[in-house]
C-alpha cells in the first residue's frame, strides 16, 4: 500500500495523540471508590481532593509491589510486610518535595529525608504475611525498614522512623 505524504503526517499525528493519551493517563491519580485511608498532602502536582490526593485500599494495592522479608521489634518471628514502595508512591501523586511529614491516627509524626527512605528501601505495608494490617496490629499503613538488611537499621532512629497507623503524608 502506498503512502503519500498527506497519509504520513496524518499518521504521525494519530501516533502523538495515542502516546499523548496513555501517558496522560497515567498520571492519572483516580478517585477513592471507598473510604480513603490515606491522605497526601502538600509538594505534589497529582490531586483528586482539592490540593490533596486521597487514597482508599484498593488503589494502594494497586501500587503494592514491594515486599520486606525481616525480623522486627514487633513480632517474634520473621514477617513478610506487602505494600507500596516510597519511590512509586511519591511518583503516582507527583511529589515534587524532599522530605515526608508521615502522622498517625494516634498523632505520633515524624519528618524523614525522601533520600533516606528510597536508599534503605522502605515501604508502607499494607500486609503482614499476606493479611491486611489491622488498626489494632499497626494498620492500616505502617512504614518499615528492611531491618536485617544493614546493622544501621537496627537502631532506635529507625524504629522511631517506622511510623504504624499511618493515615497523612505531607511532601514538603
Ligand atoms: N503511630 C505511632 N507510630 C510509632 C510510634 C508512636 O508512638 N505512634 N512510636 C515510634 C517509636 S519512637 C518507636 S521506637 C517505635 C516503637 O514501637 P512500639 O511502641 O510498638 O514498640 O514505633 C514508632 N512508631
Ligand atoms: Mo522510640
Amino acid at each position: 500500500m502506498p503512502i503519500n505524504r498527506r497519509k504520513f503526517y496524518a499518521l504521525c499525528v494519530l501516533l502523538a495523540s495515542m502516546v499523548f493519551i496513555v501517558s496522560a493517563g497515567a498520571e492519572e491519580l483516580g478517585v477513592p471508590s471507598e473510604s480513603p485511608i490515606l491522605v497526601v498532602a502538600g509538594n505534589i502536582t497529582n490531586t483528586n481532593k482539592g490540593s490533596r490526593a486521597l487514597l482508599d485500599r484498593r488503589m494502594l494495592e494497586m501500587m503494592s509491589e514491594a515486599k520486606i522479608k525481616t525480623k522486627t521489634p514487633w513480632y517474634t518471628d520473621e514477617v513478610e510486610f506487602e505494600g507500596v514502595s516510597f519511590p512509586r508512591l511519591l511518583s503516582e501523586v507527583g511529589s515534587t518535595g524532599e522530605k515526608l511529614l508521615i502522622t498517625a491516627l494516634d498523632d505520633y509524626s515524624v519528618e524523614i529525608d525522601i533520600d533516606d527512605l528510597v536508599k534503605n528501601k522502605a515501604i508502607l505495608a499494607l500486609k503482614r504475611d499476606g493479611k491486611n494490617l489491622s488498626v489494632s496490629d499497626k494498620g492500616p499503613l505502617f512504614v518499615v525498614y528492611p531491618y536485617d538488611s544493614k546493622p544501621e537499621l537496627k537502631n532506635e532512629k529507625y524504629y522511631a522512623r517506622s511510623v504504624w497507623q499511618v493515615r497523612r503524608i505531607e511532601v514538603r
